[in-house]
Order: C-alpha cells, then sequence, then structure tokens
C-alpha cells in the first residue's frame, strides 16, 4: 500500500476509534471533554495532536477492565503485564482482537522468513504475558508446527531442539544466549543445530547480541516488538533485511514525541514511542506513552515492504527494568521492602547479566531495633522478604540484609538500581 492510500486508511479509522472511545469509555469521554476536544474535531490523523495521551496510570486507575469498549461477554481474553505497583496491567481482546493480533504475528514471522510447514519452539512463556500465546496463535495461523515449549526447565528445552530440530525460535534474546550455551555444553556447534531463525524481543537487544546469537545458534535473528497494552508482541517485527521492524500500520498509528514536553520531533530523530490502536476492539488506546525511546523511519525497504520501520529501542524513559523478560518497576520492590517492620528504608538493587541469565539482588539495611547478629533470624528474614518478593514480582530475586549505615545515602535524588549488564 502506498503512503497515500495508507494514511487515508488510518485516517478513517482513526474517526470510527473516537467516536467509539467517546461513546462507549466514560474515562477516555472525560478526558476528551477536559481537554476540550470532541469526536467530531478529528477528521484525519492530521488532527491526533488534538488528543490526550494515555499512560499506564490510566490503565492501573480504572483497574481492571474500566477502559474496555466492548461488554465483558464480548472479551474472548484476558492478558496481564506488571504496573508500577503490585497491581497488573490488565488486558483485553475481542475474538476480532485475537485475529488481527494472529495476523500481525504471522506477517512478523512471514517477513522474517518462516513458511508453513516450519516447526517453530515458542519459548515465550505462556499465561498472563502476551508473549507465548501470541506468538503460538500467529504461527498456527501460518500453518507451522508450534512446540509451545513455554518459558524454563532449560534441560527439557535442550532436549527438545536436540529431538525435534525445529526451524525457528521464539524466545528473549538473553534466554536465546542462554539456550546456547547449554546446547554448546553438550557438544552441538552452530552447524548441527536444527535453528535457521531466531524471533526475539519483550526486551532490549544490541546489534553485539544480535552477532553472538547468530554465531552460536547458526540463525539468521530477528527482533520483534511489542507491548501488551497496545496488542502484545508484533506490533512491529523485522524482516530478513533486519534494518528496522517493520510496523503493522494498518492496526496501529505510531508518533514519536519529545517526552518532556510531548511535541514532536523531527521526523528520523530519536524520541518516546506513543501509539494508537486503529482497530482494537476490547480495549482501544489513543496516543498510548510508551515509554520506550526509539527512532522512526519511512523510506521503503529493500524487502518491498512500504510501512514505517520502528528501530531498536536504546531504552526507557522511566526507570522499568526488563529481567528475563519479566517487567519490574524498582517500586515493586520498595513497596514489598516497606512491608517487613524490621527493615530500613534503605535499600539497593543490583541487575547482572551471569552465563546470559539476568539476575537480580535486593540488599536492604535492618533496622537498629531487629540488628541482630543471630544468624538464624536474619536467614529467617531473608527468606521472608525472598518468598515474599517472589510472589509479588514473580521473578527469584536474591536478598541480602545489611548492617544499618551500611548502604550509600544519597544528597538529592537517590538512586536504587545498579544495572551492570552489559547488553
Ligand atoms: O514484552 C510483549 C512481547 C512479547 C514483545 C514477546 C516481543 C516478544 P510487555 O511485557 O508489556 O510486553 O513489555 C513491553 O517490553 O514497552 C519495551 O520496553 C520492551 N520490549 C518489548 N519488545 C522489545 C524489543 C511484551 N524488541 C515492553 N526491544 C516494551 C526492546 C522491547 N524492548
Amino acid at each position: 500500500m502506498d503512503r497515500s492510500e495508507l494514511i487515508k486508511l488510518q485516517s478513517e479509522r482513526l474517526v470510527k476509534l473516537v467516536e467509539n472511545v467517546y461513546n462507549n469509555v466514560p474515562p477516555y469521554r472525560k478526558k476528551m471533554d477536559d481537554a476540550g476536544v470532541r469526536p467530531e474535531d478529528i477528521k484525519g490523523v492530521e488532527d491526533i495532536t488534538k488528543l490526550p495521551f494515555t499512560y499506564k496510570t490510566d490503565l492501573r486507575d480504572n483497574y481492571p477492565f474500566g477502559l474496555f469498549a466492548v461488554p465483558m461477554d464480548k472479551i474472548n481474553r484476558i492478558h496481564a503485564s506488571s504496573g508500577t505497583t503490585g497491581k497488573q496491567t490488565v488486558v483485553g481482546y475481542t475474538s476480532e482482537d485475537l485475529d488481527v493480533w494472529t495476523d500481525c504475528i504471522s506477517r512478523g514471522l512471514v517477513s522474517c522468513g518462516i513458511e508453513p510447514g516450519d516447526m517453530v519452539h515458542v519459548a515465550y512463556g505462556y499465561g498472563l504475558f502476551t508473549g507465548g500465546l501470541g506468538v503460538h496463535d500467529g504461527a498456527t495461523k501460518l500453518g507451522c508446527s508450534v512446540v509451545p515449549a513455554s518459558s524454563g526447565n532449560t534441560a527439557r528445552q535442550v532436549t527438545l531442539i536436540e529431538d525435534f530440530k525445529p526451524d525457528a525460535i521464539c524466545c528473549t534474546p538473553s534466554y536465546a544466549l542462554f539456550l546456547g550455551e547449554e546446547l554448546h555444553k553438550k557438544g552441538h556447534t552452530a552447524d548441527d543445530i536444527s535453528l535457521k531463525v531466531g524471533i526475539f524481543g519483550a526486551e532490549p537487544w544490541s546489534e553485539a547480541m544480535r552477532t553472538e546469537l547468530e554465531k552460536s545458534l547458526g540463525i539468521k535473528a530477528c527482533d520483534i516488538y511489542g507491548l501488551s497494552e497496545i496488542m502484545g508482541p508484533g506490533v512491529a517485527c523485522e524482516c530478513e533485511e533486519r534494518k528496522g521492524m517493520h510496523l503493522q500500520e494498518d492496526h496501529f498509528l505510531v508518533e514519536v514525541i519529545d517526552p518532556e514536553t510531548g511535541e514532536h520531533v523531527k521526523e528520523g530523530e530519536s524520541g518516546e514511542l506513543v501509539f494508537t490502536t486503529l482497530t482494537k476492539q476490547g480495549l482501544p488506546l489513543i496516543r498510548y506513552r510508551t515509554k520506550d525511546i526509539s527512532r522512526v523511519i519511512y523510506d521503503k525497504c529493500a524487502c518491498g515492504r512500504t510501512t514505517a520501520r520502528i528501530l531498536k529501542p536504546s531504552g526507557r524513559s522511566d526507570d522499568m527494568l526488563i529481567i528475563r523478560g519479566v517487567n519490574v518497576f524498582p517500586s515493586q520492590v520498595e513497596t514489598v521492602l516497606m512491608e517487613f517492620s524490621e527493615t530500613s528504608p534503605y535499600y539497593m538493587i543490583y541487575v547482572d547479566r551471569q552465563n546470559n541469565h539476568d539476575t537480580m539482588e535486593v540488599k536492604v539495611e535492618m533496622n537498629e531495633a531487629f540488628f541482630s547478629d543471630k544468624i538464624s533470624d536474619i536467614n529467617s528474614l531473608e527468606a521472608r522478604l525472598k518468598a515474599r518478593l517472589n510472589s509479588i514480582i514473580g521473578l527469584s530475586i536474591g536478598v541480602t540484609l545489611v548492617e544499618p549505615g551500611s548502604l550509600p545515602r544519597f544528597e538529592g535524588k537517590s538512586k536504587h538500581v545498579v544495572d551492570n549488564r552489559k547488553i
């Protein structure tokens, strides 16, 4: 589709979307009323900046289903991802939304060179996380033999790869590196590993990691981007050229803004990605602030696709960490620590990558009243903290109690996270 045709389609869809949210989603009606904008003011994509932004906090404030635009009996699937507090960000899909999602993933798999009949090993987590089921449905529709391995149990994953000989693998890039290492430990080389393509996303990764992955697994490593609020994986995906991820522009309108001012940056410049869902029915979102920093380019790709391309996100404008594909906000850790009367408000979070495996450790000071050199007391408190963090965040996080006054103090803004990963 050439750009003028695409813009016409996007404009028609935007007009319908705005009318829909104004009439069916009370919090959106209020936002638009507060901003003094009425549905009839929006005639096409050129009017997008008249509309207010949507933030992750809007989803939280309307938890769980307050932003859904259809009655619950039309919601066919629910997923969720971490929010800034203990509360999950909940997303809902109608059956048409699931069809669109499936199509977007299928397009992405095809653009990376996967064909009907290929065997696809899916090692993204299945469950509330969108990675597993999202990729699963897309690969199924394409006519692939899907291996729903889900995440974890590395020994079993290795056996499945050895025995089933899949053509493609979909998982986080850090997990793929780890799997590569385990395969090599068992005597395999890039040449005898069956995989030809890897589709990696859900966390930032660099060109250096791409080279490493391609060498280790003997594959073409492609990048896939997405976020639960907008759809899940497949909002954009690379093609075999691997020069940016093709955005599914018939379903998503992208803007790139200066995160401070909210104004558009110049075309091709770096800024925060903002998406509007053009066809979503369950949870349509207008100008959703992703906090992901990247660039969007519009020149035609050598593969022939005419869609805009999102370059590898270079970071985030907030403090969200992605640990083994799980989104973690330092504030979630802090909330847990504050529940315990034995600890003080001084803590540090250390993130590292060992053997291609993300690790997270929390050091927290005991308070003077609890401070004890009785090892059994300390061990038991550490175990309780660890269990609570695990249940809230869903990750195994190391906990070490340290003496009162031993962690750094900061003048001005405190710094709670040391991320030593070299991604
Ligand atoms: O991570 C969806 C997904 C699953 C994408 C599988 C790709 C593959 P969330 O858990 O909501 O959804 O996390 C979304 O992850 O805002 C980015 O910060 C980050 N992210 C996702 N893909 C990439 C990528 C899924 N390719 C958040 N490169 C997003 C860099 C990524 N960061």
